[in-house]
């Protein structure tokens, strides 16, 4: 089994964190391009998308929510379904609003990566206050016991969204949130968060 990531998707960090809590080294990790034309990858992953994970029998799955239950299927108990009971809605409600704004600053990484004559001023505005007023929602609530446990997807989730900026200098959320940068720096320190991050040279 095949995980296809680079080094700068948020999307392919969470799989291989997701990889590594579930103690799946096994899983061998290709650190490859997106929008490569003439790809082979998009032989078997027409979209094109990372990360893929590739089966031994040669089919697959795009998505990080898919991709994340299957491994978490692979080596049960599952780490990473959201709970039964009363806690499987603000679970939900965690995880869908912590990818809304993993989906928004990626769109944004992207929109500045395009040359700068095709970049859009008002897309990225409107995505710099969209990642504000959910840092601010994160801010509120970090200090509760939902962000103390292990990793759970709201909390990957979330973590890569705050990770991008690595790759965007300019999505500022530390400033006036000590709750979510001292929240990141725990998290960071996990071994699978820290033995996710790219090798150097890849
Ligand atoms: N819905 C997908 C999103 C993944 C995604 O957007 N990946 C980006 C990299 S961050 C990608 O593969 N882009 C390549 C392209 O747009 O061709 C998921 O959850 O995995």
């Amino acid at each position: 089994m095949k995980l296809y990531v680079t080094p700068t998707s948020p999307y392919a960090r969470l799989a291989m964190i997701a990889r590594l809590e579930k103690g799946l080294d096994g899983i061998e990790l290709v650190w490859t391009r997106t929008r490569v034309p003439d790809d082979p990858m998009l032989a078997f992953n027409p979209s094109g998308r990372i990360p893929f994970l590739r089966l031994d029998d040669g089919s697959g799955f795009e998505d990080t929510d898919v991709i994340v239950d299957y491994i978490d299927a692979l080596a049960p108990p599952l780490r990473f379904a959201a709970p039964d009971g009363a806690g499987h809605w603000p679970h939900r409600r965690r995880r869908a609003t912590a990818r809304s704004m993993l989906d928004g600053v990626a769109l944004w990484a992207r929109e500045t990566m395009r040359p700068e004559t095709e970049r859009s001023p008002g897309i990225i505005e409107h995505e710099r206050r969209r990642a504000a007023r959910l840092a601010d929602l994160f801010e509120a609530e970090i200090g509760g016991p939902a962000y103390r446990g292990p990793p759970d997807m709201p909390q990957l989730f979330l973590f890569c969204a705050l990770d991008v900026e690595r790759r965007l200098p300019e999505f500022d959320w530390r400033t006036g949130r000590p709750g979510l940068a001292a929240w990141h720096a725990r998290v960071a320190a996990l071994p699978s968060v820290a033995g996710s991050l790219p090798p150097a040279g890849v």
